[in-house]
């Protein structure tokens, strides 16, 4: 343990003290990105919250959230068909077709639609019940804030390639930052097999040694190792929405038919080197 606090400590300095070497942005990212795992997450602490849904987001990692409103759903799968028909080059006209191009394409996750190919993603990441929770979840203020929304489309196909990193298939943690939330909302049905979305509670607050180096795991290896192994499957009708720390370990599973449209937001705190947050004690 001595020797981790070590390392943690000269990476950190690394980090923070180099502002004028030669070493680039993206090499000290990659540290911060080895050593994350190894920290506690010291901003979840002795915090004492009234607000249930926050309350429960620091406990678990999870919460779900009030549906999204249906009347958009209608514009955002327009919005996604036209952007999956540009990026692919083909006439898409519906989820029909969209699916049926998809599973003939072998094509298991498609690309992301992201805030800048679609305003009301950005006008949804601003939303107020978003940005707020973010903000009391994180504890940061709004203008120290960043991060964006996107809608992506799982298919089934015949052969699965759920160990894809791409694919999110398989049991992960997201090690983009130190301090992060995502909010989810599934913008089609999502029923078992339908590619629910699955969680293990708790997981976000600290991991075990053996889970800490990033990759991906099978189920069995986080059974072992996770003292409390509660797993959630998500599932809803189109408009579900859920908030995650996802920190925490989780997968989208291999759909068997039809399609799923998940969209999500995405709040980073701004320091981008993870400088000051990160605390080596352990
Ligand atoms: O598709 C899913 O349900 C998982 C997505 C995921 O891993 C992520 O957005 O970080
Ligand atoms: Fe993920």
């Amino acid at each position: 343990m001595r020797h981790l606090k070590h390392i943690v400590g000269r990476c950190k300095e690394f980090v923070n003290f180099n502002a004028d070497s030669n070493i680039s942005m993206s090499s000290k990212r990659a540290v911060m990105r080895l050593l994350t795992p190894y920290l506690k997450r010291n901003f979840l602490k002795n915090r004492v919250e009234k607000n249930q849904l926050i309350d429960r987001l620091i406990n678990d990692g999870f919460s779900s959230i009030t549906s999204y409103d249906e009347k958009s759903i209608s514009y955002l799968h327009d919005a996604f068909i036209q952007f999956c028909s540009k990026h692919y080059n083909v006439s898409l006209t519906n989820l029909d077709s969209l699916e049926s191009f998809l599973s003939k394409s072998e094509i298991q996750r498609t690309p992301a639609m992201y805030t800048q190919d679609e305003s009301l993603l950005a006008e949804l990441w601003n939303k107020e019940e978003h940005i707020g929770l973010a903000e009391s979840y994180l504890g940061v203020n709004r203008s120290e804030l960043h991060g964006v929304g996107s809608i992506d489309c799982l298919a089934s196909v015949s052969q699965s390639k759920a160990d894809d990193d791409l694919n999110a298939l398989a049991w992960h943690r997201d090690v983009d930052h130190y301090q992060f939330l995502k909010i989810f909302y599934y913008l089609t049905d999502v029923g078992i097999d339908g590619g629910q979305h699955e969680y293990i509670l708790g997981s976000h607050v600290q991991t075990p040694f053996s889970l800490a180096p990033i990759h991906r795991y099978k189920e069995g290896a986080l059974e072992k190792s996770l003292i409390n192994f509660k797993k959630i499957s998500v599932s809803g009708p189109a408009g579900s929405g859920f908030a995650e720390d996802t920190f925490g370990f989780h997968r989208g599973t291999p759909i068997k038919k039809g399609i799923r449209l998940l969209m999500q937001f995405q709040y980073y705190s701004k320091s981008i080197s993870w400088g000051n947050e990160v605390d080596t004690e352990r």
